[in-house]
């Protein structure tokens, strides 16, 4: 055995992480002059080895800076999370669950992914004992198929809110002609619609189709929905028809977190969301399931147990995904950690003010909005009454550097030509703007429409001649320009969460 003395000489001369790093660069580093061979460390900066991608990622950086993000689903990941994305966690694989895994070398990696689980029960306010979550699913589409592998068997049937009418692809989308997502490709999807009157969802259509079609498992969540939503409702019809109850609540994880939103978890038996979006952490997936005691059988007098667990876990895999991208996984418990903190509370409630701002601008403006006004972060425009379409006026809008999608409303036939304009405000307000700068927005937006009905006074409804003429007219390039220019100035002195030019 050797001595502690034997020991101690033994750690201290091993060499250390810095000390070999700088060994191979100061040996090996290449001269990158064109005249040598000298050879490759790893340790070459993006700069010496790819100036093509450093310079497009700068002029991302560039266009995120001077624009005016509006898409719903996008925020500004923070430098802390950006940092973690980055590192050596990316090196390493680890198929399998902390102290289950099929590789060595996962002592530090299972420590990660433990912390990532507990930060996601604490940041939402789970009891251990009644909700589990895996964190490995590598964004949100895959942690919805990952739920319907685990509990469905093919052809099994969901009802999910419809996309034209603010629900996801994912959640059993198709056409007349053709199974869009997967999960229409593999299961049976029937959906479920608003009130066109009123702009909110039909609970009791819903309750109607449910008895009818008998679904195993209802979605509650949506990409385009500006209202509450009344899980308990959801709760009841699902009972009523035996089905299991998930809820998606991708857009909304960082406002239910901050409590600033009712929280699914009070009713649904699964959920999902990504992590990137009013979360604000780096690009991901988490499952949250039910655990422990259901309920007690009345034929048998025993407990009934909930069996998502392992069911979900191995969907995630080995069924649909390998190695789990561990980088993600430990940005994503950074922003969890972030996303307990009074600020991020207090940045919830920024953007729920925000994007109600946004709307009476809009409204105060001779815009129609879908529902009348907003509950969340998103707000959903009717442009019927301005005479140009959704795809038009996105377009309009990127020319004069403001980003948004165009959205079907309810009602309209055509995905590709929608009447509405999806607005959000999280990725602003990470910027810190207040509910006047979202004013001066609207502002923006309003004389950018406006010269979409300009060029439509030209163009009538030729589609084409549209697109043309904001290309090639003179005097509407020169309003563009001019209109680019003053909001690109006006983002600009806006703070920007991550990295500062990259
Ligand atoms: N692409 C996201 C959205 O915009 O809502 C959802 O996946």
């Amino acid at each position: 055995m050797a001595s502690s003395n034997t020991l101690r000489r033994f750690i201290c001369s091993a060499p250390t992480v810095r000390n070999v790093l700088k060994r191979s660069y100061v040996q090996q580093a290449p001269k990158h002059d064109g005249t040598t061979t000298a050879s490759w460390t790893g340790q070459e900066s993006l700069a010496q080895i790819d100036p093509e991608i450093l310079s497009l990622i700068q002029d991302e950086k560039q266009r995120q800076i001077r624009g005016l993000e509006l898409i719903a689903s996008e925020n500004f990941c923070t430098k802390a999370s950006l940092q973690v994305l980055s590192s050596c966690l990316h090196n390493k694989y680890s198929e399998g669950l902390p102290g289950q895994r099929y590789y060595g070398g996962n002592e530090v990696i299972d420590k990660v992914e433990i912390l990532c689980q507990n930060r996601a029960l604490e940041a939402f306010d789970l009891d251990p004992v009644k909700w589990g979550v895996n964190v490995q699913p590598y964004s949100g589409s895959p942690a919805n198929l990952a739920v319907y592998t685990a509990l469905l068997s093919p052809h099994d049937r969901i009802m999910g809110q419809d996309l034209p009418h603010g629900g996801h692809l994912t959640h059993g989308f198709m056409t007349d002609t053709r199974r869009v997502s997967a999960t229409s490709i593999f299961f049976e999807s029937m959906p479920y619609r608003l009130d066109i009157s009123t702009g909110l969802i039909d609970y009791d259509k819903l309750a109607e189709s449910a008895k009818l079609f008998r679904p195993r498992l209802i979605i509650s969540g949506y990409s385009a929905y500006t209202r509450k939503l009344d899980y308990r409702r959801f709760r009841e019809i699902s009972d009523d028809v035996n089905a299991v109850l998930m809820s998606d609540m991708a857009h909304i994880s960082g406002l239910v977190a901050a409590k600033v939103l009712p929280s699914p978890f009070d009713y649904a038996d699964i959920v999902t969301t990504t992590t990137h979006k009013t979360l604000r952490g780096a690009r991901a997936g988490l499952i949250f399931f039910r655990r422990g005691k259901k309920g007690v059988s009345k034929k048998t007098g025993k407990d009934l147990m909930f069996d998502y667990e392992r069911k979900i876990n191995n969907a995630v895999f080995p069924a649909l995904q390998g190695g789990p991208h561990n980088n993600s996984i430990g940005a994503v418990a950074v922003a969890l950690k972030q996303s307990m903190s009074p600020e991020f509370k207090e940045y919830q409630r920024q953007t729920v003010r925000n994007s109600q701002a946004m709307a009476q601008g809009m409204v105060a403006r001779g815009y129609s909005l879908v529902s009348g006004g907003t509950d969340n972060h998103l707000v959903l425009v009717d442009l019927q009454s301005k005479g140009v379409d959704g795809a038009q006026a996105e377009h309009i809008l990127e020319l004069c550097a403001i980003s948004v999608n165009k959205n079907t409303c309810p009602g309209d036939r055509s995905a590709l030509h929608p009447s509405g304009l999806r607005l959000g405000s999280p990725a602003l307000t990470s910027r810190n703007f207040k509910e006047a700068d979202f004013l001066q927005v609207v502002d923006y937006i309003d004389r950018s429409i406006a010269i979409g009905q300009d060029a439509k006074k030209i163009t009538g409804s030729d589609n084409k001649a549209f697109f043309h003429i904001l290309e090639t007219n003179p005097e509407i390039q020169q309003k563009v320009a001019k209109l680019k220019n003053e909001v690109e100035c006006f983002a600009a002195d806006f703070p920007m969460p991550g990295f500062d030019n990259f």
